[in-house]
């Protein structure tokens, strides 16, 4: 083999070391894996891998304890910042986030959510909002957007009916106890690079005790949303970005 091929000056990618050898249950195309390799990638740069505490949720990513060797705790639906709050208290050294999607976050656990960021806990919030409940069958969230077909909502989401989509990223940018709201996502190559810096400040701010943050990676659920992974992207875009506008909605860090 000719190793200037594999040296490391030549290297574009490469699966992060924290990632293990498990096969993944994610369906193909789908953001979750995606925002696992960011988070592996960054807990390694910023060398804390024994020192950084997961809470997963209940939903698709309820295994990412199962994939990146770091300690995790599993926390019943919703109550994701609850378990990370106690965590963080007992220990302030560590690296304490949560992992959550749009119907753990944003309607199961909105209380745990609202609370923990508004008390400043130095924790950060990685917040998958693919607007739907994916590992469920695809029903409606808080997050679906007007007009989008789930199977509780199959002629479309309509407000008389199911309400407005809620933008917790926004109202998360108005609490005082927040120091960086950011809303990525990662379809494209520059967009991944976006997220990992958006992923790195939010740990860093809760390394430092700067307050709570939350970085919103708006995703893709094709399965759910019964598209090919490209047209799950391109409808992402078309749709999603319109009414999850992306970029930092709040950044005190100066970092
Ligand atoms: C209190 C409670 N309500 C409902 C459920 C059922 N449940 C399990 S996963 C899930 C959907 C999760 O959707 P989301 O948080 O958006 O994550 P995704 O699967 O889309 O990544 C639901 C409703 C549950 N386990 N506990
Ligand atoms: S059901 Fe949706 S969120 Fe769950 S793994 Fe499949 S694509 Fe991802």
């Amino acid at each position: 083999m000719n190793n200037d091929i594999i040296s490391p000056e030549n290297l574009v990618y490469a699966k992060p070391e924290l990632m293990n050898d498990t096969p993944m249950h994610y369906c193909a195309g789908c953001s979750h894996g995606v925002v696992h390799k960011l988070v592996a990638e960054v807990i390694a740069e910023m060398g804390m891998e024994e020192k950084a505490i997961g809470v997963s949720p209940v939903g698709c990513a309820v295994f990412a304890y199962r994939y990146i060797d770091i300690d995790w705790q599993e926390a019943p639906h919703g109550r994701a910042p609850a378990l990370a709050t106690g965590i963080k208290r007992l220990w302030p050294d560590r690296l304490v986030f949560t992992y959550q999607g749009d119907g753990d976050l944003a309607c199961i656990g909105t209380a745990e959510t609202i609370h923990s960021l508004n008390r400043g806990e130095h924790i950060a919030i990685i917040f998958i909002n693919n607007a739907i409940y994916g590992m469920t069958g695809g029903q409606m969230a808080p997050t679906t957007l007007l007009g989008q077909k789930t199977a509780t909502c199959p002629f479309g989401r309509v407000p008389e009916l199911h309400g407005y989509p809620l933008n917790i990223t926004e109202l998360a940018a108005r609490l005082e106890g927040t120091c960086y709201v950011s809303r990525q996502s990662v379809e494209t190559v520059a967009a991944i690079h976006k997220a990992k810096k958006a992923i790195r400040k939010a740990f860093e701010a809760s390394m430092k005790g700067l307050g709570s943050s939350l970085v919103e990676i708006v995703s893709t659920c094709n399965s759910g949303w019964k598209l090919t992974p490209v047209k799950a992207n391109e409808w992402m875009q078309e749709h999603m970005f319109e009414k999850y506008p992306k970029g930092d909605l709040k950044d005190t860090t100066s970092l």
